[in-house]
Parts: structure tokens; sequence; C-alpha cells
């Protein structure tokens, strides 16, 4: 993928598609929430959008607090029970969005299966937020999708230092309907965000195998570690039983990122401990940086999804979310542990 065209803001990213044969055409936004307001703009009042029921905050609350107040109809469902997902689907329904893994509880959806559901029937857009995959793990266009759109504030760029959105899609008359209304909107990047971004794209295949490195190291250590109660990780490691889909993980993606979920033992007081005496992860938002990250959703990402949506999610005060960066695998542990444990001491809080 490259970005081209940097003095111009409403740029193509040329997408290459797995196998590399067919070039998709792309988009690039000032944000990936700038990226999500343009494709809900495609459709018109009265509509509906089925949302996956777990994803960004942010996107929760776009479509929750901002889109239904001009008439759009918002449905959050569990779509990888792909059952739900037909059931909700209406003569109404023109938008079906999905994140796979999902923010934060990295549940998998079968992107194929939701595509061959949604297209059925007729002309209902499915869009994947593949932000959290990146374009080096997971080809969502290839699976079926019509939109693969990423916040490339996170791994595509990958240094923290850019607020982008990307799109790319396969068909000529959808791209030219997001270019018209990434251009009447003004959704556009910088010319030196995009050269930032630039940048970033050209390490993106060493950056992720780095991060699933580290990332299986981390999830492996939290999994056998006393203080913490379970670990959710769309593994790839035989014998890490942590995530239920694993086998869908395996079909659809080609690695994992760093991201990782787990839930701490004991209360809200230890998760607040525990953050506070890690000393390489910073305790920080967004993700997907060299950098490791650690947040607590409940009050930080997802404090705007209103709590019994995150209750019935598992959003709780123990949900502790990592975003494992390219650091020293044996330094993250050793920070990880004694963290935790500083977090268990008796006293402590
Ligand atoms: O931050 P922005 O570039 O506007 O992207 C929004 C967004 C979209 N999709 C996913 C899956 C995301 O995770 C995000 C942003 N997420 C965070 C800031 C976060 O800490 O989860």
């Amino acid at each position: 993928m490259e970005l081209s065209g940097c003095s111009d803001p409403h740029l193509h990213v040329h997408h290459v598609q797995a196998g590399g044969s067919r070039q998709a055409l792309g988009l690039a936004f000032a944000s990936g929430l700038a990226a999500t307001m343009t494709i809900t703009h495609l459709l018109k009042s009265g509509d509906q959008i089925i949302c996956m029921d777990d994803v960004y905050g942010g996107t929760n609350r776009y479509f929750r607090r901002v889109a239904s107040e001009f008439g759009l109809k918002i449905s959050f469902v569990d779509c990888s029970k792909i059952k739900l997902l037909e059931e909700a689907i209406t003569p109404e329904t023109k938008l079906v969005w999905i994140e796979t893994p999902t923010n934060p509880r990295l549940k998998m959806i079968d992107i194929e299966a939701c595509a061959h559901t949604v297209h059925k029937h007729g002309d209902i857009i499915l869009v994947v937020d593949n932000t959290f995959m990146s374009a080096y793990f997971q080809r969502p266009l290839a699976l079926g999708a019509d939109i693969c759109m990423y916040s490339a504030t996170k791994y595509m760029n990958g240094h923290s230092d850019v607020v982008m959105g990307l799109v790319s899609v396969n068909s000529e008359s959808l791209h030219d309907k997001l270019r018209f209304l990434q251009n009447s909107i003004g959704a556009v990047p910088s010319p030196f965000d995009c050269y930032l971004c630039n940048r970033g794209l050209k390490t993106l295949q060493v950056r992720m195998q780095k991060h699933f490195e580290n990332g299986m190291a981390v999830a492996q250590f939290l999994e056998s570690h006393p203080l913490v109660e379970k670990v959710i990780y769309p593994d790839f490691i035989p014998g890490l039983p942590s995530h239920p889909q694993h086998e869908l993980a395996k079909r659809q993606c080609t690695g994992c990122p760093g991201m990782i979920t787990f839930y701490i033992k004991g209360v809200l007081q230890h998760a607040e401990a525990f953050l506070k005496n890690l000393k390489l992860f910073t305790l920080a938002e967004s993700l997907g940086g060299y950098e490791s990250l650690a947040e607590l959703p409940a009050i930080m990402t997802h404090a705007s999804v209103p709590k019994d949506h995150r209750d019935a999610l598992g959003i709780s005060d123990t949900l502790i979310r990592l975003s494992v960066g390219l650091e020293d695998k044996e330094d993250l542990l050793g920070d990880l542990d004694q963290a935790l444990k500083e977090a268990h001491r008796p006293n402590a809080r």
C-alpha cells in the first residue's frame, strides 16, 4: 500500500490485494472517525445501520449520538453470531459495520460469512474496520467486504505521530461516491501527515511481525500468571486455549497484532494500581504504535458506551487492554510481572 500525491489532499491509496492481482482504490482521511463519518454519509435518513455490539467506543458514540440525530436507525448486534445478524436485517438496512477482532473484547467475526449473509439481501454495504489487524494480517476486500476502513493512526502509521483514516474499495462507483463526499465534507488529511504515514507504511511488515512475536509472548506469560483471571487473545499458539475462536483467526488472518485484553484478579483498585505501577508500558488510549500502552476501557476508550451495554459485553472495571509494542520481550514481561505483584501487595493501593 502506498499513499500517493502528497501535495493533493484528495489522496489515492493504491492497495494491492492478497495475491497481488487486483488493485483496490483508496482514499485517505483526516482521522479514522472522519472516514467513519464519510462512509455514513452514503446513507439517508430512515436507513438502518447494523453495528457490531463491541466496537471502538468512539464509533459507538458516533452512531448512537450523532448519526442517529440525522434520522439513521442504529442497531448494535453481536455479528460474531451470523444468525443474529441475519435476524437483525430489515428492508431499511443499508450498512453493516464490523470490526474484527473487536475493540476491546477481541471477538472475531467471520468476514466471509458476514459478506455472504449481507449480500443475500441486496444493496447492503459491508464495512470492515481493519484497524487492529492492519493490511498486513487481514484482507477484508478479498473476503467479500465492500469497504475496508482503517484508523491509520494505529498500526498502519505505527509511530504514534499521525492521526489519519484510510478506506479501500474494489468498486469504482463506491470509490467515486466516497471521493465526492470526502471532498464535499472536507475530511481530508494534511500533506505532512500523508508524508509521515507513507514513511510508516514502509516498515509495516517488520513492525507487524514483531508485534505478533511480542504479543504472543505477553499472552502466554499472562495466561500462566497467578494474578490474572483470564486472557483474551485470538491466539495462534498451539495449546493456549485462551480464545474460543482461534480456528477462525487461523483461517481469516495470517497473524495477530499486539492487542491483548485480560482481566486482572481483584477489583477496580487492583486494576488502577497495576496501571499506576507500570514503568515501560505507558498509561494511554490509542494503540498500534512502536511503544507499549495500557489502558482501562471502562473508564477510558469505552467510557462513552452506556454502562449496561458495557456490562453486557464484559467491559468491566478489571478488564485491561494492552497494545504491545516493539520493545525487548523480556523487559515487557518483567514490567507486567512487577506491576501485577505491586497491585496485589498488601497495603499497596
Ligand atoms: O482515532 P481515529 O483515527 O479517529 O480512529 C478511530 C478508531 C476507529 N476504529 C478503531 C478500531 C479504533 O480503535 C479507533 C480509535 N481507537 C482508539 C483511540 C483506542 O484507543 O481504541
